[in-house]
């Protein structure tokens, strides 16, 4: 073709791109980056929500940090930075269900160099010509060099929009990752109008919060890496028209961190455990930070839940269910389940009740033990002496709404009640008030401030509400009725023991007797803990007829009976037993009870 002929569409598309190209931030110019800030890099990370309407993180093309963190690790200002973009985004014509996803955020060091390792060597391949250099940066457009990559930082994220309505992701012009196409290059030409109102749109929503594009790709955006400062470095010198002094004025505000350092900053050892998938989760609220948080952890755990408790955070999920755990006081606990911002709660029924909740009660737990009680001074003076004494009279509480119920269905109508939030009991001993109501559980505290008590107002343990919509969700009440099966599961459970004994043969009859001399000791039920429990009575009714087996060689003197008992009902029929010579006598933890 000779030199006049003009140049074919191809071949001007060709020269296009390559003046693109040529504007792009190289490994070279990236090279020349060194001006670190120290303290920006202490910032921690954050996790990505894996489902919702708002930014969520899932892999999508790339999956190489799948295995070591199947949720998308970001720092924690891009993280809010995104979440502001996603809500920006939202707001612009055409984009209202809209959400931010991001498909790609930190990736290890070693993961990085390993892939750039990979490519360089076929790249080196296909093109035996060229230089290290030219080798380089032609590999760096596909994936960083490792001494500059921004994803090691935790500040680069590769992003694209999903319409939540439609159900499908946008046009882009190609896919994310699509490094055969030219057409991933910002500016292409080769693409539908449509796909270019895109791309301006989610580069608009975050160069707006401060992200910097990559013209190299059209879904990856960076904050605070090496990238990031020399793009807004140079941007800067450009508008200042000023090119003689090059000198950086933006920092490097993240270096690049070992998966090892993050995993401490976000969730310290226990952080590669904490798997997350997009399965629907159903959350649960439990108290942050008090007298139930123990038992409650202690009880999903022994139901086969391991709830990582993120010291910073107030969200954590679990692996082995469904389920998202909020940690927050115990006051809000039924405010947030009756909002439905939580699905379940774990919660002591004297809150629940002081909050006027209209979620559902769907389990005692049994544990959490106390009453509500009226108390008053100890003293033999006392002028208040029966309830009624209560008239013209303060009491202090913060549980003013079950106080007044209560008053008003004995009668008592001229009372003063005093919002106290804390230490109630001192109120009488400083004047502030003539009785209290206020939660009891072994009565130490009354005891202490000469305090006690007439009359019991509500007897309180935790329990396991619902929200009523979530109710009503099938998939929702679905995993709930898992959960509450999981729990009673245990409960009951934890209730029995499995006993073995080896008998005479001659007692046999006796002993069998004794060990279904069982109606009674049902009835008069040991600690009150246990009262609560309901148990599945067929279940253990079956347990408990005891299964005799021979024993191998003593046939004729000998048996081993395997039966179901309560532990105290083991100690209960011991001498009995004994004295029928029964001997080797095991008992066993049950783990879980499945109807
Ligand atoms: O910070 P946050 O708001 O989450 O916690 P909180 O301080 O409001 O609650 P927290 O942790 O004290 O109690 C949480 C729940 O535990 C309560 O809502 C009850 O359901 C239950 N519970 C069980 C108790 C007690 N026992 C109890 N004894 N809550 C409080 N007490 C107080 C009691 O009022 C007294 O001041 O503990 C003190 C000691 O009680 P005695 O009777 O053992 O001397
Ligand atoms: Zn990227």
């Amino acid at each position: 073709m000779s030199s006049s002929e003009k140049i074919s569409v191809e071949q001007y598309k060709e020269t296009q791109l390559q003046r693109l190209e040529s504007g792009f931030v190289s490994c070279a110019d990236l090279l020349t980056v060194n001006d670190y800030d120290d303290e920006t890099d202490k910032e921690g990370f954050y996790v990505i929500p894996s489902a919702g309407d708002g930014v969520i993180g899932r892999y999508r093309s790339l999956k190489d940090m799948e295995n070591d963190t199947p949720n998308i690790i970001v720092r924690k200002s891009v993280y809010d930075k995104l979440c502001n973009a996603d809500r920006i985004l939202k707001r612009k014509s055409g984009y209202k269900n809209c959400q931010i996803i991001v498909t790609y955020g930190y990736r290890s060091p070693e993961i990085q160099a390993k892939l750039y390792f990979d490519i360089l060597a076929e790249k080196k391949e296909n093109y035996p010509s060229l230089s290290d250099e030219e080798l380089r940066e032609i590999v760096h457009r596909e994936i960083a060099f490792p001494d500059v990559a921004g994803h090691p930082t935790g500040g680069a994220v590769d992003v694209i929009i999903f319409d939540y309505k439609k159900g499908k992701f946008l046009d882009f012009g190609t896919e994310i990752c699509q490094f055969d196409s030219k057409n991933i290059y910002y500016a292409s030409d080769d693409i539908t109008p449509e796909a270019k109102k895109n791309r301006r749109i989610l580069r608009s929503v975050m160069c707006e919060q401060g992200f910097a594009p990559y013209d190299g790709e059209w879904w990856h955006f960076c904050y605070g890496d090496k990238e990031w400062a020399f793009y807004s470095n140079r941007r800067e010198l450009r508008k200042k028209g000023d090119r003689k002094d090059i000198k950086t004025e933006k920092k490097v505000l993240y270096r690049q961190k070992e998966f090892s350092e993050i995993s401490e900053i976000i969730y310290n050892d226990k952080f590669k455990t904490h798997v997350t998938d997009n399965r629907l989760r159903i959350r649960l609220a439990v108290q942050k930070d008090g007298r139930l948080t123990e038992k409650t952890l202690s009880i999903l755990k022994r139901s086969g839940i391991e709830v990582m408790q993120d010291k910073r955070g107030f969200l954590a999920k679990t692996d082995d269910f469904p389920l998202e755990v909020l940690f927050v006081r115990d006051d809000d606990i039924s405010k947030l389940v009756d909002a439905g911002v939580a699905d379940i709660g774990i919660v002591g029924e004297n809150v629940y009740r002081e909050n006027a909740s209209n979620s559902i009660i769907k389990k005692y737990l049994g544990f959490g033990k106390c009453f509500l009680a009226l108390a008053i001074p100890n003293k033999p003076d006392s002028d208040i002496k029966v309830l009624q004494d209560l008239n013209g009279k303060r009491i202090a509480t913060s549980y003013r709404r079950l106080t007044e119920e209560f008053l008003k269905e004995k009668d008592i109508k001229d009372v003063t009640i005093i919002d106290i939030a804390g230490s109630v009991e001192v109120a009488p001993l400083i004047d502030y008030a003539d009785a209290i109501v206020d939660i009891v559980s072994t009565g130490g505290s009354l005891r202490q401030n000469n305090l006690k008590v007439l009359a019991s107002i509500l007897n309180s343990q935790s329990i396991l509400i619902a929200n009523r919509k979530s109710e009503r969700d099938i998939e929702k009440k679905n995993i709930i009725d898992q959960l509450i099966q999981r729990i009673s599961s245990y409960l009951t459970a934890k209730q029995f023991k499995r006993v073995n004994m080896i008998v005479p043969k001659a007692s046999l009859l006796q002993v069998v007797e004794i060990i279904n001399k069982r109606e009674k000791i049902e009835n008069m039920d040991d600690s009150v803990e246990d009262n609560i429990i309901d148990v599945e009575h067929n279940t253990i009714i079956d347990m408990k007829l005891p299964v005799i087996t021979p024993i191998y060689g003593h046939e004729e003197e000998w048996c081993s009976l395997q039966t179901v008992m309560k532990l105290s009902e083991i100690w209960e029929k011991m001498e009995e037993l004994k004295r029928l010579n029964v001997a080797n006598i095991l008992f066993f933890d049950i783990e879980g009870i499945i109807n």
